[in-house]
């Protein structure tokens, strides 16, 4: 695969339709392999991953300076998947970005792979190992407070689940971000109602959601996390608020794209099998 550099010249170009379409594109594709990886595996998280689909590509397609090619590029802008059982999502990202060959994939939870449940840092692109909820925020905090006291001006970037922000730890880390003025961490909450065991709602009701990070002291922008355009803009604004952190709640489906996962718990930690895989890829195409 040709080298790219994701960097800030290309943030600065103005995002065309054709290139929207190919973003589209590209988060069909996604979908198709993370529906295969969990089949091959037998086992894996497809609810969640589905729901971000979208957030990373803007992430990585669009909004953050990498180098596929050199993961520990100091200036790179760093992302947590907090959330860190959506490996599905994850690794089919990393890998089509370039981190490493798409090959790998067919390890995926397998014995004998880096690939393994949970998003861990022996996997080029991934900068901390997570699996615990809750963790992500604290450590973008650190490593925003460690940017700033270089000068360095990269930024840090963090993807929750919707269940997770019910961890008491994201709220103090919440209130650090604010508290030392972290203009340079950007939280994404991948609000997809559903958790483990059931609607978000029921178990504990998030809302008012956006209300809540507010009086925290965070800019809070809600978006459609499945539209491109929306992602996009909200990725534009946080550029433009100094001296607070900015938190962009994106409304999504989980189990997007599939009729029989959609808004299903069910799908929340199990693969589909090869009847259920080829009816999915049906309906992607
Ligand atoms: C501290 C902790 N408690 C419980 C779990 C088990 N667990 C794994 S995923 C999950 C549900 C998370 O829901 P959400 O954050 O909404 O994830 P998504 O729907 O986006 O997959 C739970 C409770 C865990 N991994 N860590």
């Amino acid at each position: 695969m040709a080298v790219r550099i994701f960097t800030l010249e290309r943030r600065k170009m103005t995002i065309q339709t054709f290139e929207k379409e190919a973003l589209k594109k590209k988060a069909v594709l996604f979908r198709k392999e993370i529906l295969q990886v969990t089949n091959a595996a037998g086992s894996g998280h497809p609810g969640g991953s589905l729901s971000a689909v979208e957030i990373l590509i803007a992430l990585y397609d669009y909004k953050m300076n990498h180098k596929p090619d050199d993961p520990q590029w100091e200036d790179r802008d760093r992302l947590i998947i907090s959330k860190g059982h959506v490996t599905p999502v994850t690794y089919v990202t990393l890998a089509n970005y370039g981190y490493f060959p798409k090959e790998e994939l067919k390890g995926f939870r397998k014995f004998d792979s880096i690939l393994q449940g949970h998003v861990h840092r022996k996997v080029p692109g991934v900068e901390f190992n997570t699996g615990s909820l809750g963790h992500g925020l604290s450590v973008v905090n650190g490593i925003a407070l460690g940017a700033k006291l270089q000068k360095k001006s990269f930024r840090s970037y963090c993807v929750m689940g919707d269940g997770e922000i019910q961890e008491g730890s994201v709220w103090e880390a919440a209130m650090s971000a604010a508290h030392f003025k972290l203009d340079n961490v950007c939280a994404i909450v991948d609000y997809n109602k559903v958790q483990e065991n059931g609607p978000t709602n029921e178990i504990k009701n998030l809302e008012p959601l956006a209300e809540k990070w507010r009086s925290f002291g965070w800019h809070a922008i809600e978006v459609i996390g499945h539209n491109f355009d929306q992602l996009i803009a909200a990725l534009d604004q946080i550029d433009t608020i100094k001296d607070k952190p900015c938190v962009i709640i994106a409304h999504t489906i989980k189990g997007k794209g599939i009729s029989f996962m959609e808004g299903e718990r069910g799908w929340h930690g199990k693969a589909p099998n090869d009847e259920q895989l080829a009816e999915a890829l049906k309906e992607l195409e």
